[in-house]
């Protein structure tokens, strides 16, 4: 096992960025809390150091910085919570902490928000993950690492220092009474989960975590309190190594192996029923010898292939087979179920590159048209021994993103998923008609057991963000509960309302909306937590 450095185990620090037009996230943290100092190095602003200043663009639209740590006791709501909401919607995504040279939204440093609902109230908070890189920038007071995932133009004080990259700012999870806050290029970040403090900037799985990363899309298993996680480019930047493992709920990893992919790129989400764990090599190649000409970590090959490999349970890394298939970009999991030897894993799975700031590496444009995913169907029948491909089914005709489930169900075999869609039927506010594209406009609800679908339409001047799932009861049937998701108001400046939405009654409208003074950061991914599960104050 590699050892970790002291340094990287427990410190902390921060970053930020600027933005640009399609950037779908705002800048950076409050640059008010001066950071622990990261490994005895000090970053401290030489006499002089330029003011902060975001170009004023930056503020426009729904995506500038937001910055602003926020404690807001009773909301303002319309409508009624239900009063068997009793829980805590967590999310995360990417707030420029300090103006970035590239822009990039991924790049914004990890801010997190809690949303308590109990008693028909509910109470807004939000901190920044006190990464190591986010501490020692706004130590420094300006930003230290410059370009998405690459170390090459990172500021002299800190390139080759013994500092996380990690932003923390692409998922959330509750596991082993902690939030994770994740970037898939670093370990977790843990938080306090009603303080939002950040507790520990580099979480090793108590030293036994072997990669150097670790994925923002762990998979847990409600039954067993089970995590099921990997790292991909685990030995370090551009390697081929991915180490998968599982842990119990305690934190005690009790299955690891590792694997090799077919080229070394993005491998964002991955898939596990009860039997498999399955990957998705898609063709955001890392090209070191373009990150070297100051390009962002992955460039879409369009002459590249997908690959799905799987592998058993609790098995040796190197059963695993590759599956080949066409070169498709599809980034997360809806849900994943085996019969017999067959395994099935849904995905939003579109054409080409899906991200305008990840560039095409032939120079083709960006196609808004190849972008577009559709819930699709992989599958692969292990006991076929001979076959070298995967099998695609598309589900449904909606277009959409970010899908997920019941997560009382991952692991197991489910019927009911949700995704964001963009529903062209739907009228667009005359005052938006200059929109680039589409908003994503509706909550879709999908049967995979009658492959129907329901639908709730947010309204003519609003974006929706992911949704999360929240059950009715602890005991209530698959996929019946709520949907919370944040509207953004588009004629507000993109102020954000969290909409809750009954899950049997899609298009009856939310049954409460909570409304945000202001626009908030929009979140790449969030987390419901009962009540009952978290910790008692
Ligand atoms: C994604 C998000 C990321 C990232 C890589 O949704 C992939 C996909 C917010 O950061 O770094
Ligand atoms: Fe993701």
């Amino acid at each position: 096992m590699k050892k970790k450095s002291g340094t990287r185990q427990q410190s902390s620090s921060g970053s930020g960025e600027s933005i640009n037009r399609r950037k779908f996230m705002g800048t950076v943290a409050a640059a008010a809390g001066v950071g622990a100092v990261a490994g005895g190095i000090s970053f401290a602003p030489a006499a002089g150091a330029a003011a902060v200043h975001f170009p004023a663009s930056s503020y426009l639209g729904g995506n500038g910085p937001f910055r602003i740590e926020a404690d807001l006791r009773d909301c303002d709501i319309e409508g009624e919570i239900p009063s068997n909401i009793d829980g805590a919607f967590y999310r995360v995504g990417p707030d420029f902490q300090y103006p970035a040279p590239k822009g990039i939204p991924f790049d914004g440093e990890g801010h997190v928000s809690m949303f308590r609902i109990k008693d028909g109230h509910v109470d807004f908070k939000s901190r920044y993950a006190r990464t190591q890189r986010y501490d020692a920038q706004a130590e420094a007071r300006r930003r230290l690492f410059n370009v998405y995932r690459n170390p090459f133009f990172d500021d002299p004080t800190v390139r080759g220092a013994n500092i996380s990259r990690g932003t923390a700012n692409t998922h959330i999870v509750y596991y082993n009474g902690k939030m994770m806050a994740m970037k898939e290029d670093s370990p977790p970040v843990l938080m306090d989960p009603l303080t939002l403090e950040t507790v520990n900037n580099y979480y090793t799985w108590n030293g036994e975590l072997q990669s150097l990363t670790h994925t923002a899309h762990p998979k847990f298993d409600i039954n067993t309190g089970e995590i099921i996680s990997f790292g991909y480019e685990g030995k370090g930047l551009d390697t081929d190594d991915v180490y998968v493992f599982s842990a119990d709920a305690r934190g005690k990893i009790t299955w690891s192996t590792w694997i090799k992919v077919p080229y070394v790129g993005m491998l964002h989400d991955f898939a596990v029923s009860e039997k498999y764990v399955a990957f998705l090599c898609i063709p955001f190649a890392t090209r070191v010898d373009k990150m070297k000409e100051g390009w962002v970590h992955f460039a879409w090959d369009n002459t590249l292939p997908t690959w799905f490999g799987v592998l058993e349970r609790g098995g040796d890394g190197k059963d695993l087979r590759w599956f080949k298939g066409p070169g498709r970009c599809a980034t997360h999991v809806m849900g994943t179920f085996s019969e017999g030897n067959t395994l099935y894993v849904d995905m939003d799975m579109a054409l080409g590159n899906q991200f305008p700031f990840f560039p095409n590496l032939h120079g083709e444009p960006f196609d808004p048209k190849t972008a577009s995913g559709y819930l699709t169907r992989l599958s692969v029948d292990l006991s076929k021994k001979n076959i070298t491909e995967y099998s695609m089914e598309k589900l449904y005709p909606q277009t959409g993103a970010l899908p997920r489930q019941d997560d009382r169900y991952v692991t197991h075999p489910y019927r009911i998923g949700f995704m964001p869609t963009s529903d062209p039927t739907k009228p667009l506010n005359a005052k938006l008609g200059h929109l680039p594209f589409r908003p994503t406009n509706s909550y879709t609800k999908f049967d995979h057991a009658t492959r129907t679908t329901s639908e709730f339409w947010v309204g003519d001047d609003s974006s929706l963000q992911e949704c999360c799932f929240v059950p009715r009861h602890r005991n209530s049937p698959e996929g019946d509960g709520y949907l919370v998701g944040i509207a953004n108001r588009l004629l507000e400046g993109g102020r954000s309302d969290l909409v809750i939405v009954d899950t049997q009654q899609m298009d009856a409208g939310p049954v409460a909306t909570v409304h945000l003074p202001y626009r908030s950061y929009s979140q790449v991914h969030g987390w419901w937590v009962s009540g009952e599960d978290l910790p008692k104050t």
